[in-house]
């Protein structure tokens, strides 16, 4: 006989899943859930949201195998930042952050970033409740990786490609990636940015403040 563990595990992630995204609907928070690469720049990223989008009350939840290092930033920056270590698994689940919502007070909050861990394949499957998928592409990473990682491509909202200061040094075809992305996801907003000199966070900006008005309705 065979056993569908896989199945029944996202089953049941995806029924708690649904339990979060309610609890946030009633308090009206938005929830992005920033995949990526490790490396691909998703701390830079929210270290960029935060000083773009003054004016809304923000949270991050930090997943990563090991370590504190991006949550200690973020505290930092002085945004409230619970760090979430999965010893060894490779991506969130929806009750982990259950277990986070629960240390956050949801009423004195517009929008919610969740770091997720750095993967392009697992955490694409597993549901969290969030209102929004974001994922980062790096051009030092190379332009085929949406071909390599369609689901990834697929299941998101928006697509940073980031470190674009790094083009000249990279055999990055920018026209090749936007359309191999156009024929995965037609409907997600692609957003060239880098986050070390700035190109581009006014947008990325613009999308997240958008993401949380039609959360906020
Ligand atoms: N050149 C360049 N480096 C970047 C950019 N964004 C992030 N980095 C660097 O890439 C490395 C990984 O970034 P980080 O945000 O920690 O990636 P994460 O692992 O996805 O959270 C760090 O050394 C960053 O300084 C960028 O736009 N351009
Ligand atoms: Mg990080």
């Amino acid at each position: 006989m065979k056993i569908e563990i896989k199945k029944d595990i996202l089953a049941s992630n995806a029924s708690v899943a649904a339990q979060n995204r309610e609890r946030l609907r009633r308090h009206s928070v938005c929830m992005v859930n920033m995949m990526a690469s490790p490396g691909a720049g998703k701390t830079s990223a929210i270290v960029k949201a935060i000083e773009g989008v003054a004016g809304l009350r923000m949270a991050v939840i930090e997943g990563d195998i090991a370590s504190e290092i991006d949550s200690v930033l973020i505290e930092a920056m002085g945004v409230t930042a619970l760090q979430i270590n999965t010893g060894g698994s490779c991506h969130l689940t929806a009750t982990m952050i259950t277990s986070a919502l629960n240390y956050l007070d949801l009423g004195s909050l517009d929008l919610i970033i969740i770091e997720n861990v750095g993967n392009l394949v697992c955490p694409a499957e597993f549901d969290l409740g969030e209102t929004a998928r974001v994922m980062i592409a790096s051009v030092a990473e190379g332009h085929d990786k949406p071909y390599k990682y369609p689901l990834m491509f697929r299941e998101v909202d928006a697509i940073l490609v980031n470190k674009v200061d790094l083009l000249p040094l990279c055999d990055f075809d920018l026209a090749h990636f936007h359309q191999a992305v156009a024929g995965l996801n037609p409907a997600a907003a692609v957003l060239e940015l880098s986050c070390r000199d700035g190109l581009g966070a006014d947008r990325w900006c613009d999308w997240l403040r958008s993401a949380t008005a039609q959360v906020a309705g």
